[in-house]
């Protein structure tokens, strides 16, 4: 038995994170080479697709020097970590995802963007670490350019202090990103939240609270070795991606996996993510969640669905 296509198209992704090079062929010549000769549908679909990574992955081979900083998007959304050196950032990629990361207790552990791709609620959303934001970078002090660049690019930002540390322990940071005029939605993780006693961890995020500005967000304690602020931490990133997941439900099964759609996205808009021919022959849905009144109630094309439906597309 074949893996499921979907699934198999996630495990290629996840194998191809912040591959590049040599490296990045070899892993898509393996991939080419385990996946069924089907010559139409969506394995062929996900053949044409890595065969196409395998040209574009030649192509960059060649520029890697240039653009050695960028981040190729994977997932839903793409969140930056971004904070000053030591604060826990590899430490939280690393929790909520799988990839191995160097984490280290000194500062500049990492040099280069690092992204990992976690599961929210199902869907798949990139994390990226962004390393060694220092004074100047606007006027790319540190490669700060580059840096900022990738942060311009993403969805939302986790600003990173460590809850012991001083307020002003971030300031730097968030001034580079403010003069850069990169303005996102963002949260102020207050992070290694163990190291401190009950207490003290109550102040600290009560002086966070006075002193974030708009730019830092909801602010949110956190600690690795504590899997419910990790949870926490989760269900803010993706409150913040502006995306809603809405999971297909057909001969009254709900798919595992979500679809992700925008906020505000209606029904013939999953339909059409679906499949365009359920797209075009579209004339409502039932829907199980939020954004129905009752269990099953019947919508139209229109309808707006909310973040955790699961609707039946019914069509013509
Ligand atoms: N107690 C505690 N220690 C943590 C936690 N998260 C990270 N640390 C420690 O903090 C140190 C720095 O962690 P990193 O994850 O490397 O920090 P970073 O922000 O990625 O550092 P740079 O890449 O150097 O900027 C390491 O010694 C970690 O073990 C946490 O939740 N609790
Ligand atoms: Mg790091």
């Amino acid at each position: 038995m074949p893996m499921p296509h979907r699934t198999f198209a996630e495990v290629a992704k996840r194998r191809l994170v912040g591959k590049d090079g040599s490296d990045r062929v070899a892993t898509i010549r393996a991939l080419l080479g385990e996946l069924p000769g089907y010559r139409n549908g969506p394995y062929a679909d996900l053949r044409k697709w890595l065969e196409g990574e395998l040209d574009r992955t030649r192509v960059r081979a060649k520029v890697v020097h240039r653009d050695s900083l960028q981040v190729r998007r994977e997932g839903a959304a793409q969140i930056a970590l971004v904070g000053p050196p030591n604060t826990g950032k590899s430490s939280l990629l690393q929790a909520l995802s799988d990839i191995q990361v160097k984490t280290g207790d000194y500062a500049f552990t990492t040099l280069r963007p690092v992204p990992a791709l976690t599961r929210i609620g199902g869907a798949l959303v990139q994390l990226v670490e962004i390393p060694g934001l220092i004074e100047g970078a606007r006027d790319d002090r540190g490669g700060g350019r580059a840096l900022l660049g990738v942060l311009r690019n993403a969805d939302a930002i986790v600003y990173c202090r460590s809850a012991a540390d001083p307020p002003e322990r971030l300031d730097v940071v968030v001034r580079e990103v403010v003069a850069a005029g990169i303005d996102k939605r963002a949260i102020l993780a207050l992070t290694k939240a163990d190291d401190l006693t009950g207490d003290e961890l109550e102040r600290a995020v009560g002086s966070a609270r006075v002193d974030s500005t708009q730019a830092l967000g909801a602010v949110l304690p956190v600690s690795v070795l504590d899997d419910e602020s990790l949870d926490r931490l989760r269900a803010a990133i993706w409150a913040r991606t502006g995306l809603i997941r809405v999971r297909p439900r057909r001969d009254g099964r709900v798919d595992d996996e979500p679809f992700a759609l925008a906020e505000g996205a209606t029904v013939v808009e999953l339909a059409d993510l679906i499949h365009h021919d359920v797209g075009r022959s579209c004339t409502g849905g039932r829907v199980w969640g939020d954004s129905a009144r009752f269990d099953g109630q019947r919508v139209g094309r229109a309808h707006v669905l909310a973040d955790g439906d699961a609707v039946e597309v019914t069509t013509r």
